[in-house]
């Protein structure tokens, strides 16, 4: 008899929008085929846990029935292509989703393997290796990720990932984009040859230029990346290796239109506006906190009830939440009721609003410590120190990992914990609260209480010596606590 494997199964969702109905076939499948919760990632996408093997080809195949599919959502591959979740700004949230789609659709393996394998289509490659015109033979040395901000959200975290688009405004018209190279968050503890890098603003290109230039740089990474070590071989690397005028030399040596000086720009956090928004017309969003992405039981069968009433879309964050967006004003109060009755609209304190956790424990194979499952407490204990200052409606951004992988960004926010072994995790300091600069090493292998033993002193004097605005991540470096992280390359010094 085999043994009954267990998969997670993660979604394509390029910008994180899906209708109604396609949110009523996931909950259906995760009920139906996975271990009953929807989880919600980074990266504006669905994971189902707990898929046991006989149930994935027909998740795929629900998947499909809906227009959804799981391409290059892992791998070597240009993975899930993220964009700034604010519906509230109509024209150009339309036209940042549309781009992401398009940049997914144009970075695409042309394989047919995945509908052959999983949707029972006929074989026409016949096991003969295909030639990708963009990835190649052997598609890239890496993963790959591609982000798209809208300032002054920086929602999406522009400066995590291999290559960034920022949005620029002007006369009300999306004229260009900057481009943003080499983010990447891996590291292993203990090499620093391995670290994370906030991304380089490397250039401006035109809307039209976009495609184009995304996909030169996904070439310039492919024959230029490192295949023979895969600690390695991001786009981070290549960069710093070659040096930075020698790799925007290579991309605009390949592109029809060379990049245009960059552009000036300003984000003013990497947060979700939770709550209600309304428009000038009446049109509202519901932003609905989701702790660490999981959904399951009462806020399951809430977003079910919100689902059936069939209107609006349901827009998945990069901070894990998930957005009700496009609620006419006749159906807004019947929103309202079911947000009421399931319980799904509480009071949050700025630390939990503010707060990401990676999966890691039980289902992740690389976690060294517990994450979604303790963040929660910890804050918990966090609130009771902030509120004896005064600060429990600060925002200030915590995010935890169990392991050094970074899979919920954290060494672009305030305050990071990164595991180490069970129990026992590094805390971080000093990253920008609107995700322009990685945080730095405070405490080694702190515990649950030497972690409240290491904050609370802290809020004490941030709440009495801050300056009028000024941001937690800010005030530790201006006091002395940790130094400043100026590139990617300093991230280990001290
Ligand atoms: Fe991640 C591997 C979960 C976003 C960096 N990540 C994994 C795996 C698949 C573990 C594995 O390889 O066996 C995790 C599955 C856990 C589980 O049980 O479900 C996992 N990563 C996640 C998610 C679900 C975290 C979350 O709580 O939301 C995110 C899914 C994103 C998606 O929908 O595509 C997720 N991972 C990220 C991000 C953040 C981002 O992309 O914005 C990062 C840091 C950015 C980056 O890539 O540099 C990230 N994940 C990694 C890495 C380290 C890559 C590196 O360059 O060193 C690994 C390990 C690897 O690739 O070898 C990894
Ligand atoms: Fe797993 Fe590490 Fe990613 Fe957390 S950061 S999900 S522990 S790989």
């Amino acid at each position: 008899m085999e043994k009954a494997f267990s998969f997670m199964v993660r979604m394509r969702v390029p910008a994180g929008i899906l209708t109604p109905r396609q949110w009523l076939k996931v909950e259906k499948l995760a009920l139906e085929r996975g271990n009953g919760t929807i989880r919600l990632t980074t990266r504006e996408t669905v994971q189902f846990h707990g898929v046991l093997k006989g149930n994935l080809q027909p998740l795929m195949q629900g998947l499909h029935e809906d227009l959804l599919d799981t391409i290059a959502a892992c791998g070597d591959v240009n993975r899930n292509v993220i964009a700034t979740v604010a519906p509230w700004e109509r024209a150009h949230h339309a036209t940042i989703a549309t781009l992401a789609r398009d940049l997914s659709q144009h970075l695409l393996p042309k394989t047919r393997a995945w509908h052959e394998i999983w949707i029972g289509e006929e074989k026409i490659s016949g096991g003969v290796v295909e030639d990708e015109p963009i990835l190649g033979r052997t598609y890239l040395p890496r993963k790959f990720k591609i982000a798209i901000a809208l300032p002054p959200y920086n929602d999406i975290d522009v400066f995590a990932h291999d290559l960034g688009f920022i949005a620029i405004v002007q006369r009300g018209r999306i004229v260009g984009y900057n481009v943003v190279a080499g983010g990447g968050m891996g590291m292993t503890h203990g090499e620093s040859e391995t670290y994370p890098r906030a991304g380089t603003v490397i250039g401006f290109c035109k809307p039209q230029d976009v495609i184009d230039t995304a996909e030169k740089i996904v070439t310039v990474q492919r024959d230029h990346g490192d295949r023979s070590n895969r600690k390695h071989a991001r786009l981070k690397y290549t960069i710093d290796d070659m040096g930075l005028e020698r790799f925007v030399a290579l991309v605009n040596e390949r592109l029809a239109v060379k990049l245009a000086p960059a552009r000036p720009f300003a984000f003013a956090s990497t947060g979700d506006r939770t709550g209600w928004t309304q428009e000038a017309d009446g049109t509202s969003h519901f932003t609905l906190f989701v702790e660490n992405g999981r959904i399951r039981g009462t806020m399951l069968e809430g977003l079910h009830a919100i689902a059936a009433l069939d209107t609006g879309r349901f827009i998945m964050t990069p901070n894990q939440n998930l957005v009700i967006a496009d609620i006419p004003p006749a159906q807004r109060p019947q929103v309202e009721a079911l947000l009421a009755a399931y319980g799904l609209e509480k009071p949050l304190s700025g630390l939990r609003r503010n707060a990401m956790a990676c999966v890691a424990l039980p289902t992740c194979g690389l976690a060294l410590a517990e994450s979604e499952r303790y963040l929660p407490d910890l804050i918990t204990r966090l609130e009771t120190e902030l509120e004896r200052f005064g600060l429990s409606q600060d925002d200030i951004t915590i995010r935890m990992t169990g392991c050094p992988n970074g899979c919920a960004r954290p060494y672009l926010s305030e305050i990071a914990l990164v595991g180490r072994t069970p129990g026992l995790y590094n805390l971080y300091l000093g990253g920008a609260h609107e995700g322009i600069r990685l945080n730095k090493l405070h405490r080694r292998d702190v515990d649950g209480d030497a972690i409240v033993a290491a904050l609370s002193p802290l809020f004490g004097s941030y709440a009495t010596e801050r300056r009028p605005g000024e941001h937690f991540g800010d005030y530790v470096i201006r006091a002395g606590i940790v130094a400043e992280t100026t590139a990617g390359l300093d991230f280990h010094a001290n």
